[in-house]
């Protein structure tokens, strides 16, 4: 169906874009894919009614799965809880050059303080590009004349001003979930430039942290010259796009819906039976990510161990640490390091400390359902939330949110976007190589009802802030754009 027959078929009020569509394979059958954001976009697509346009995350032509080649046929929509899927294929170059090498060697680690060094290659830029117009594409064709589209992400910062030139009738916003860079390492980026231009060609420009919105403000008006007041910057063009800050949430009712379930205890008390009931149990969730301090917290708990002296010849060890990290991106070589150095720490730390039958670290090198994450939110004494750099981390927000109790003590980087909100854990810079292990010590110090304290107000915090809160914001801002057009 061309552009012009869907937009007099109707198309949809309401489109949102990212790199993957809602949906993930789990054998052989597509089922919705789990977490906050993805329920709360849904939520507010289902009432709209709307259309998600994305990747399904295989590659093309590498399929044989009827369901897969049908999905991502663009002409065919199809539907998940009332909202239609439009899929955008990627052929095997297209993942190689825009997914890996562009948004994940070069962006993300440019846009997480340069961590790693980025790979700049024009060709793949080149891809990066004509994968951009082609969502751009996919995008006018699922949308209704005048309809508002909701662009994600760092795989589509080109998007949006591309889809303005198609179509001009729609109300475009932008959210960014990493962090965006300051002017000294966004000026490595060879094509800085066309960066913020697609940018630009939203109405709205939505960043995690106010930081992030003054650093592309500030980047707008000595790269392109724009013409900037306080929160609004003049595109080329004439538009006035507007820059905002909206700190994304998680979806704390099901959380806690998932915490009282009457089973739970019985899980929780079973988690630390089988951890050898240690008097102290740390956890660490994350990505396997150089970006989340993987590494910085197994170093801070070995030093831990030696200060404690925590080695008893036969007996279980009196701390344990938990470290649940799912693997990804590992054709980008900085990824299987990261996985490698990991995996060597892990080693180090269990062949110096453990017994037998009772390792002090406990690796589970895969993701879990959010199921099983909650019991062992539950059963943790100390979180660890390490990141060098990230743009919110919702895990930090999830462990809150599982403590019924007001118990537990959460261990935070200032490097996260969640700080700011979360200024009752304990804040660490991780980059002081002793932060770790003196935040460490921190918590095991803390009085319970200090800990208490602190707890409460975390959860007030994280309840309140929701992430549908956080659409429904996001949202609100960007239709009264259109009021005022
Ligand atoms: P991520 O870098 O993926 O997201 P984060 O926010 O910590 O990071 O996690 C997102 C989700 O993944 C959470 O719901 C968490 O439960 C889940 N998850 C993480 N590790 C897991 C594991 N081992 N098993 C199962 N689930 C796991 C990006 C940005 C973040 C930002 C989010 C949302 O990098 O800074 O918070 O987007 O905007």
């Amino acid at each position: 169906m061309d552009n012009d027959t869907r937009r007099s078929a109707g198309g949809q009020r309401l489109v949102v874009v990212a790199n993957r569509l809602p949906m993930q394979r789990v054998g052989d059958r597509w089922q919705t894919s789990p977490g906050g954001l993805v329920r709360a976009l849904l939520g507010v697509l289902g009432s709209r009614p709307g259309a998600w346009v994305g990747w399904t995350g295989e590659i093309d032509g590498q399929s044989d799965d009827a369901v897969l080649s049908e999905a991502t046929d663009l002409s065919t929509a199809h539907e998940l809880d009332g909202v239609d899927l439009h899929s955008v294929p990627l052929s095997e170059e297209e993942f190689n050059h825009f997914y890996e090498r562009v948004a994940n060697g070069a962006l993300w680690p440019l846009f997480h303080d340069a961590i790693r060094e980025s790979t700049f290659d024009a060709d793949s830029w080149s891809v990066y590009r004509d994968v951009n117009r082609r969502f751009a594409e996919a995008t006018s064709a699922a949308a209704a004349e005048g309809a508002t589209v909701w662009v994600h992400d760092y795989h589509l910062l080109l998007m949006p001003a591309m889809l303005r030139e198609l179509r001009p009738d729609l109300l475009i916003g932008f959210f960014l979930h990493i962090p965006f860079p300051p002017q000294e390492l966004f000026m490595r980026m060879p094509w800085r430039d066309e960066i913020l231009h697609g940018m630009l060609g939203s109405d709205l420009v939505g960043f995690q942290r106010q930081v992030g919105a003054e650093n592309f403000i500030s980047l707008a008006k000595r790269l392109l010259d724009v013409e900037v007041t306080e929160d609004t910057v003049r595109a080329a063009d004439g538009r006035e796009v507007h820059v905002g800050t909206f700190p994304i949430g998680i979806d704390a009712a099901e959380i806690d819906e998932l915490a009282r379930r009457p089973s739970m205890p019985a899980r929780v008390a079973e988690i630390r039976d089988r951890l050898g009931n240690p008097e102290v149990v740390f956890l660490g969730v994350d990505r396997l990510d150089y970006t989340k301090g993987i590494d910085l917290r197994l170093l801070g708990f070995g030093s831990l161990l030696k200060e404690r002296h925590n080695v008893s010849p036969t007996g279980p060890p009196a701390m344990v640490l938990v470290q649940v990290a799912v693997p990804g991106r590992e054709g980008v070589e900085s990824y299987a390091e990261e996985r490698h150095t990991v995996d060597q720490l892990v080693g180090d730390v269990n062949g110096e400390y453990s017994t037998i039958g009772y390792p002090v670290v406990h690796y589970l090198r895969r993701g879990l359902p959010l199921e099983d994450l909650v019991p062992l939110y539950m059963a943790a004494d100390v979180m660890l939330v390490t990141p060098r750099r990230d743009g919110m981390n919702l895990v930090a927000k999830e462990f809150v949110a599982s403590r019924l109790d007001d118990t537990g003590v959460l261990i935070l980087s200032e490097f996260a976007g969640a700080s700011e909100a979360l200024v009752d854990a304990i804040l660490v810079n991780p980059h002081d190589s002793n932060a770790v292990l003196e935040a460490m010590r921190t918590a095991l110090a803390m009085p319970p009802d200090e800990a208490s304290r602190r707890m409460r107000l975390m959860r007030q915090s994280v309840f309140e802030h929701n992430v549908h809160e956080w659409a429904r914001e996001f949202l609100r801002l960007l239709n009264g754009l259109a009021s005022h057009a």
